[in-house]
């Protein structure tokens, strides 16, 4: 029999060892200081309430979080094995939209131009977050060019894959419950309407939620909160919001899986380092010069190396002062 915890996600990879004899449950969704949550109670039924979050926890919960739960109150965060982030361009610490996800959606409409930019950045996200990108593109009853945009899709994030989607008429949400078994847990990042709750309602087969979770109704507008599903597939989908901000904090590691195209090319650089710019014996370049690799895959390389680079640059005045501080709390022991 499936345990409480499996039906909530459970994956191999969550390591809940740290939970101890307490009671251990998953955040459905967050309301400023307190949050719904679903847990198995010590005789192993399920159990559901509205929990306040300890003033002594250490991190903010999110939907999707591992917690452990005392008296209805989320007393500890459990280890997060991934976490998808709503990256800050203004140098701020970026903001955690999801914990625990297997598989990040990235949801296109296929009847709005393809902001190849967008996807660039989406994708970076879902490398970032540790979990497997897969692209679902929406509305394909609403088009007649679907196959041109998937090529231009695949251009632009090789070696994901793509699942073709229609919420009206049902074509390829089977698809996507395949993606979502038991012990995965999904989140669909994407623009505002892009059809992201529509999809969700369509898994479920009605136009209501059927097994939502929580206690709070489903609006019939944008999602303005971010809330764990359980679906009949036996996965669980998380709803976000659209993502409006597309500034993205890229770490070198999201960037290589993203451009693997340009990852490639670079190991037959003639240098280690080479900047792909003029550089003696650039692979890159010579590829784009002979045509096989576009050369706006190198312009948006450089692109986002930069957007890389600024983040970086922010990002270490704010560590050096965090660090300095901490050093100051328990400053280096000296042995002697
Ligand atoms: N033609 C067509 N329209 C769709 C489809 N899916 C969604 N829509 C329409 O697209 C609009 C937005 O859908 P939502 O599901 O609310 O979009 P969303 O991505 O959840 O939007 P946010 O919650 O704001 O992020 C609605 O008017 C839907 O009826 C589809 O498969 N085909
Ligand atoms: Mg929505
Ligand atoms: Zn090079």
């Amino acid at each position: 029999m499936t345990s409480v915890l499996e039906s909530l996600g459970r994956s191999p990879h969550d390591d809940l060892s740290a939970a101890a004899d307490a009671l251990v449950g998953r955040v459905v969704i967050v309301h400023g200081a307190s949050a719904d949550v679903i847990w198995q109670s010590a005789n192993g039924a399920e159990d559901s309430g509205l929990c306040a979050l300890a003033k002594s926890l250490d991190v903010t919960p999110v939907a999707g979080d591992w917690v452990c739960v005392s008296e209805e109150r989320i007393t500890r965060v459990l280890a997060r094995r991934s976490v998808l982030r709503r990256p800050n361009p203004y140098g701020r610490e970026p903001q955690i939209m999801a914990a625990n996800v297997d598989l990040v959606m990235i949801v296109l409409a296929v009847n709005v131009d393809l902001n190849q930019r967008v996807l660039e950045r989406l994708s970076v996200m879902a490398s970032d977050s540790g979990a497997t990108p897969v692209v679902v593109v929406t509305k394909v009853d609403d088009s007649d060019d679907v196959e041109q945009f998937c090529t231009l899709v695949t251009q632009h994030v090789p070696g994901v894959a793509i699942v073709v989607t229609s919420s009206l008429t049902g074509e390829g949400v089977e698809g996507v419950r395949e993606l979502l078994p038991l012990g995965v847990t999904g989140v669909m990042l994407g623009a505002s309407g892009v059809g992201k709750t529509s999809l969700l309602n369509a898994l479920e087969g009605t136009t209501e939620m059927t097994r939502s979770v929580g206690r709070s109704g489903e609006g019939r507008h944008a999602t303005t909160t971010r809330k764990l599903y359980r679906l009949s597939s036996g996965g669980v989908l998380l709803d976000i919001p659209g993502i409006r901000l597309l500034e993205v904090v890229a770490d070198q590691r999201g960037l290589d899986q993203v451009f693997t195209d340009i990852e490639e090319l670079s190991l037959l650089c003639r240098f280690r380092n080479c900047h792909h710019a003029g550089d003696d014996g650039c692979a890159v370049e010579a590829a784009v010069a002979s045509g096989e690799l576009a050369a706006s895959r190198l312009e948006m390389w450089r692109e986002m190396q930069s957007v890389a680079h600024d983040v970086e640059n922010r990002r270490g005045p704010a560590d050096v002062s965090r660090a300095r501080r901490a050093m100051k709390r328990n400053p280096p022991e000296t042995s002697e």
